[in-house]
């Protein structure tokens, strides 16, 4: 047994120069947990809700300070003296104390931030790592890295609409070998893209984000980076993150840099093509969150090929996901904790997708910070695979990092 002794939360800064929220629980034996939130910029609609202040006086309105106050004097009076080990019943408290559908009033920002900061506290006080206190004796495989060395859509201001290209070293055996291939095809890709005078800054993720001719020139360049960093397209695959319910538009898709206009059927076509022509072993929102038809045709076309991934459309919610599992939709989802905005319920959505066999990929915001929980759920929960961006920028490398000391501990 041990208490909670303090809250405090503060509002610092995000990978993108946006306030966030930070939260620091101490314990009376000593024990102390520290959490950052993040943020997405290609949100889904049936997220949580992320409180900002709005005040536009300050950070053009992106201020947290509301969610902060929330925190230190509501949340925190409240919670003083309760048993640091009591995950669920805080967490359940939380989402009472907020009482809304969508943590609207309290802000999703304010409750993940302490939820986070209590598990970290709880596994200081046993003084085991964040791992095996989420995942008890169970909690002993890493995830897979998928990379994201090329951004476009909302995560950079280059002319490429498919937000995220991402490699997948899905066939190399450790982590910490995968996370070579990964850096050194990501040096190979940056040479590659000098040579021919497309180099550019890197975007959110820290992938590069060059302007090109269309995302098959994205395609073909990274293939051209695996085989010429030494590794063939059998152990590194290509996962895509179109992010298309940012397309969705009177019910079709209105691709905004190059101002195409497409319908369902028509990506559905786009992306079978693109899965004979290219070693693609995932594709995360293919289509937006309410085109459930649409869902159904591409699930049903592609399903059995590759991972079909729900971001935007499950938004790590088990009411969403209920509704994929009813509607045989998908078979992986994506899991950010800020989605839904406590740990509790984050880890049941995990628990509802392993029963109905769909695919954990534990994921990052485009929106991070040094904060590392992350790395620690996605060994604790054995997630098949974890998404955090490029090898580049400190915000996306510090998981791959933690995930490289754990793997040495286990
Ligand atoms: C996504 C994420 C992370 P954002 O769409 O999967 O890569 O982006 O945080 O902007 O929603
Ligand atoms: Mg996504």
């Amino acid at each position: 047994m041990d208490k909670i002794k303090e809250i405090r939360a503060y509002e610092l800064i995000d990978s993108r120069g946006n306030p966030t929220v930070a939260c620091f629980i101490s314990t009376e034996k000593g024990a102390k947990g520290f959490s950052i939130v993040p943020s997405g910029a290609s949100t889904g609609v049936y997220e949580a809700h992320e409180l900002r202040d709005k005040d536009n006086t300050r950070f053009f309105g992106k201020g947290v300070t509301k969610a902060v106050e929330n925190i230190n004097e509501i949340i925190a009076p409240n919670l003083l003296k309760e048993n640091i080990f009591s995950q669920r019943k805080v967490d359940d408290f939380l989402i009472n104390l907020d009482g809304s559908e969508n943590k609207k009033c309290l802000g999703a920002n304010a409750v993940l931030a302490v939820s986070l900061a209590f598990a970290k506290a709880a596994a200081s006080s046993q003084k085991i790592p964040l791992y095996k206190y989420l995942g008890g004796e169970n909690a002993k495989k890493l995830p897979v890295p998928m990379m994201n060395i090329l951004n476009g859509g909302a995560h950079a201001s280059n002319n490429v609409d498919i937000q995220e290209f991402m490699i997948v070293p899905f066939g190399i055996k450790t982590f910490a070998e995968q996370m070579r291939a990964g850096c050194e095809i990501y040096a190979v890709l940056g040479k590659i893209l000098k040579e021919k005078g497309l180099i550019s800054g890197v975007g959110d993720e820290g992938g590069y984000a060059p302007s090109l001719s269309g995302d098959e020139e994205a395609l073909e360049l990274i293939i051209e980076a695996v085989f010429k960093a030494g590794y063939n397209t059998d152990a590194v695959g290509i996962a895509l993150d179109v992010a298309s319910s940012e397309w969705a538009q009177n019910g079709a898709y209105l691709l905004p840099k190059r101002n195409l206009l497409k319908t369902s059927d028509e990506l559905i076509e786009d992306y079978e093509n693109l899965c004979e022509k290219y070693p693609i072993i995932s594709i995360e929102d293919g289509l937006g969150e309410d085109d459930t038809e649409g869902w159904k045709k591409l699930t049903e076309r592609l399903g059995k090929k590759i991972n079909l991934v729900g971001d935007d459309l499950f938004v790590t919610n088990t009411k969403r996901l209920k509704m994929g599992i009813k509607e045989n939709i998908a078979n992986s989802i994506l899991v950010k904790l800020n989605q839904i905005g406590t740990l509790s319920e984050t880890l049941d959505v995990m628990e509802m997708a392993k029963k109905y066999g769909y695919k954990n990929i534990v994921s990052h915001r485009s929106g991070e910070s040094e904060d590392t929980f992350i790395a620690d759920l996605a060994v604790a929960v054995n997630a098949p695979f974890i998404k955090s961006g490029a090898p580049c920028r400190s915000d996306r490398v510090a998981k791959y990092n933690r995930l490289l000391l754990i793997e040495k501990e286990i």
